[in-house]
């Protein structure tokens, strides 16, 4: 395998701020209070945890809107604060999980991963592209923009200068969308990034997807790869405390055997499981997304069926 220890670092980011719905910011807690530090152990893993639980200082006195965007500056502090983070630990060979946290700390999960791993690739688990910029974003929540930064889409924007281009076209995947912007879809033909919709998972089954998804961004079965799982890619029935859920999404099986079949190829070097929020819907919605988020990372970490 990749990675050159077995170390797992598991990240924390409390973080709220690329949306507008409170909760989000409970899920890094909520997933290790249900174990998933003890789960790793015992797949063989040895396991250390920053909670960061201070970022919420990072947030500025002031922060207008800048370009459609909301909270800028506050996003951009946590994350880039938060990258550094995850370069070290990346650096020192260590699997790095990072628990959301909404999606726009993705910006520090890429910026960090690829900054040890410039020739890594990513494969992006979603309902949505998160690839709109600042111009194009109809929302202003950033947690649907951060691809666009890291692939070099918003070069203007002041408060994200820090973010480098680290994402190349042919080097990011998606699977399981199905709620895309209009941008987003041009966006997505015109650069010719490579896109499984729960469309081509019904008509090829997921097993299909993923050989195909992999023969696209690392073709020789050689580069590392990045896994961003996003809850909402999973069928809200399955993982219903989450701030955007969308209908008609993969199946409990159909999310773990992407984290299964990627574990595998011994390529995986960095996951996030995202967007787990713990204040929305009932305890019992809220465990079960819990518990879901917590089998997702240890497939990433390689437990098995058998
Ligand atoms: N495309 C919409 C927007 O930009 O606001 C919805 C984005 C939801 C993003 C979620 C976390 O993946
Ligand atoms: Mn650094
Ligand atoms: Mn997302
Ligand atoms: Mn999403």
């Amino acid at each position: 395998p990749l990675v050159k220890s077995n170390q797992v670092s598991i990240i924390g980011v409390p973080f709220n701020g690329g949306q507008p719905q409170k909760g989000v910011e409970k899920g890094p807690l909520r997933l290790v209070e249900s174990g998933l530090a003890e789960q790793l152990q015992e797949l063989g893993w040895q396991v250390d945890y920053e909670a960061n639980e201070h970022i919420g200082e990072l947030r500025p006195a002031s922060d207008p809107d800048v370009m459609n965007l909301k909270q800028p500056k506050f996003v951009s502090a946590v994350t880039q604060n938060v990258a550094h983070q995850i370069h070290e630990r990346a650096k020192q060979g260590k699997f790095v999980l990072t628990l959301g946290g909404d999606h726009s700390v993705a910006l520090a999960t890429v910026s960090g991963v690829f900054g040890s791993y410039p020739n890594a690739c990513l494969v992006w688990v979603d309902a949505h592209a998160d690839i709109n910029t600042p111009e194009a974003t109809d929302s202003g929540n950033i947690h649907g923009c951060p691809l666009s930064f890291l692939m070099g889409l918003s070069t203007d924007h002041p408060d994200f200068q820090w973010v480098k281009p680290v994402l190349k076209s042919n080097r990011l995947v998606y699977i399981g969308l199905r709620d895309l912007d209009s941008y987003e879809k041009k966006t997505i033909k015109s650069l010719g990034i490579k896109a499984f919709t729960m469309h081509h998972v019904d008509k090829y089954g997921i097993g299909k997807v993923v050989d195909m998804a992999l023969d696209h961004v690392n073709p020789n079965r050689d580069l590392p790869i990045h896994l961003s799982f996003d809850v909402d890619a999973l069928d809200p029935s399955v993982a219903p405390s989450t701030g955007t859920p969308v209908r008609g999404g993969l199946t409990f099986r159909e999310g773990h055997y992407i984290c299964e079949a990627i574990a595998e190829t011994g390529l995986l070097v960095a996951a996030d499981i995202m967007e787990v929020n713990p204040a929305l819907e009932d305890e019992a919605a809220v465990a079960q997304t819990v518990q879901v988020g917590c089998s997702l990372a240890r497939c990433c970490l390689g437990e098995t069926l058998l």
